[in-house]
């Protein structure tokens, strides 16, 4: 985090200075930097595989400067503690991997109706209403484009993150053509049970989708 995530904050505070410098920066030349610079967007946070996962979700994307600056803040509540939670921005791109999804396809949360089975696990660990696996949610959510790193590992059992991200790390969100609207967030990492047969317990996976959530506009 760096005061240049608030650039519009410094323009306005330095007036006529700003102006004035010897080098000045260029997207702040003209003067002409307005409100609507800034976008601010929601995420709300609703369980996958029966994880009980949820939480809140706050966007704001500022194109002000001479490259947009992205500052997530992620509010995640019941997860489990002391393991690996990866989290990513999921949406469609238009090279695949989802057969008949470009980027203009809105990506949507996982449903009932998703394919089901986690590849390598046995056929104890599946069931019908549960044990989605990242790859099973990509018809739907579409690939990786922005993993929200550093990837919390929580002590307890809800975490705050913020982070901000600027330059190459926003391209594959392919800003200039597509609405963050059509993105969403998933939160991975939860128990897979179903293994008790042979008195183990149940198995961290990390990559299990536990949230999803829709990033709409802010009202
Ligand atoms: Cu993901």
């Amino acid at each position: 985090m760096s005061t240049g995530n608030w650039p519009r904050i410094g323009v306005a505070a330095l007036g006529a200075a700003a102006v004035a410098l010897a080098t000045p920066l260029p997207a702040w030349g003209a003067g002409d930097v307005t409100d609507t610079a800034t976008e601010t967007f929601e995420v709300r946070l609703t369980p996958l595989n029966g994880s009980g996962v949820h939480g809140t979700g706050t966007l704001i994307l500022d194109e002000s400067g001479h490259e947009p600056v992205l500052t997530v803040r992620l509010d995640v509540n019941n997860v489990i503690p002391g393991q690996l939670h990866p989290q990513h921005i999921h949406g469609f791109t238009a090279d695949g991997p989802v057969e008949g999804k470009g980027p203009q396809d809105d990506a949507t949360c996982p449903t009932g109706g998703s394919r089901n089975q986690i590849e390598g696990l046995p056929e104890e660990a599946q069931r019908p209403d549960r044990s989605l696996a990242l790859e099973e949610g990509l018809d739907e959510y579409g690939p990786v484009l922005l993993p929200l790193q550093p990837f919390p590992v929580p002590e307890d059992r809800d975490y705050l993150f913020v982070e901000t991200y600027t330059g190459d790390e926003l391209d594959a969100l392919n800003l200039d053509e597509v609405a963050l609207t059509n993105r969403h967030i998933v939160i991975h990492g939860g128990l897979v049970d179903g293994f008790d047969r042979d008195g183990r317990p149940d198995t961290y996976v990390a990559s299990l989708p536990v949230a999803c959530g829709e990033i709409e506009m802010s009202r």
